[in-house]
């Protein structure tokens, strides 16, 4: 996004905060607990699994993935989709694939499920990859059937719907939505492809049951992995902020016709909500009564400013560069 020299140069001036302060935040708390029973059902459908399809977004390459996964269905082939590519900036694509090979994850490919963009190789790479490994439980049955997971609304069902549009010129088979927790229950097989006849098992997103650090709990709540209320709108639109200046993303101050960028979010928020017109009535106690205050709507303001950055329209962002650059995680403090 192209910025006045007027806001780079107050942008630059600027100092930005090194750290983003955690104040002790109890990242427990956000998320749904183990989840345990869509894990378990899926161990039980894995008999009938040729390979495993796992989705998780493309924003957060290196962070987020549920590590039980690995335990519990590891033995299958893999491939991962990194979903979403529409939305990360994807300039250090290549120094993701080797990180992420040096993890053992030689099977990654990129994609956008809206568009269909790069959707066509993944059947041709998951017939590749089980033609190199021995079936299991499947004798001569020359049907494949794979099986979808991630973590919630990274894209699975809509990876789902995306093959077939590609691959049957068929249209939706199972429900997408823009909230976690779309997919309840492991669906029954969708047929995604002709030749090979190839099913897919869509699956409920799946949380690990303790999320590594704070700071991966809030990249997770960024890409709408848990519901936003749990971890609170303005935490998340603090930590947004936060993102966007230290990666010089400055498409928000454009957007929001602000004069400059900001490193406050009660600044950046009060100028959202005057600027979208949200206020609210607080009730505010005097000596002599009650009296009636306007004052901006930061929890609308905090909620427009996550679903802008949610459509794209303040620029692809890569939320796992500090990990990428061997930065330490955000401060914590207690
Ligand atoms: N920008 C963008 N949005 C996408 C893409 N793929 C899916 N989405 C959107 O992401 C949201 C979640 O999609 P779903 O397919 O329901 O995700 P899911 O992983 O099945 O979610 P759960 O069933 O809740 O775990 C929806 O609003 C989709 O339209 C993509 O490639 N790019
Ligand atoms: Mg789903």
């Amino acid at each position: 996004m192209r910025l006045a020299p007027r806001v780079l140069c107050s942008a630059a001036q600027a100092a930005w905060r090194e750290n983003f302060l955690l104040r002790g935040r109890d990242v427990a708390r956000w998320f749904p607990g183990h989840m345990a029973k869509g894990l378990k059902k899926m161990k039980s459908s894995l008999k009938l699994v040729d390979c495993i399809i796992e989705v998780h977004d493309a924003r957060i390459p290196l962070s987020g993935r549920n590590p039980l996964f690995q335990e519990t269905l590891g033995l299958k082939p893999h491939l991962l989709v990194l979903n979403k590519m529409d939305l990360a900036d994807l300039t250090e694509q290549q120094k993701i694939m080797q990180r992420l090979e040096g993890e053992g994850l030689k099977n990654v490919i990129f994609t956008n499920c809206l568009k269909d963009e790069n959707v066509k190789q993944i059947i041709p790479m998951v017939t590749e990859l089980m033609g190199s490994s021995p079936r299991y439980h499947r004798g001569e049955n020359l049907e494949y059937c794979l099986m979808v997971i991630g973590v919630p609304n990274v894209g699975k069902s809509s990876l789902i719907n995306s093959l077939r549009r590609q691959h049957l010129r068929k249209g939706k088979a199972t429900r997408v939505g823009g909230e976690p927790g779309i997919t309840r229950a492991v669906m029954s097989r969708i047929q995604v492809s002709e030749r090979p006849l190839m099913f897919l098992l869509d699956t409920p997103g799946v949380l690990a049951p303790r999320i590594e650090s704070v700071e991966t709990g809030l990249k997770l709540a960024l890409c709408g992995t848990v519901l936003d209320h749990l971890v609170g709108e303005e935490t998340m639109a603090d930590y947004l902020l936060f993102i966007l200046n230290r990666h010089q993303r400055f498409g928000y101050v454009q957007h929001y016709g602000l004069g400059s960028a900001c490193d406050n979010i009660e600044r950046v928020l009060k100028s959202v909500a005057v600027k979208l017109g949200k206020t609210q009535k607080v009730k505010v106690l005097t000596g002599t009564g009650d009296v009636n205050v306007i004052q901006p709507d930061y929890p609308a303001a905090a909620r427009d400013f996550l679903r802008t950055f949610r459509r794209g329209l303040l620029g692809p962002v890569m939320l796992d560069l500090d990990v990428l650059r061997g930065h330490p995680p955000a401060e914590t403090v207690p």
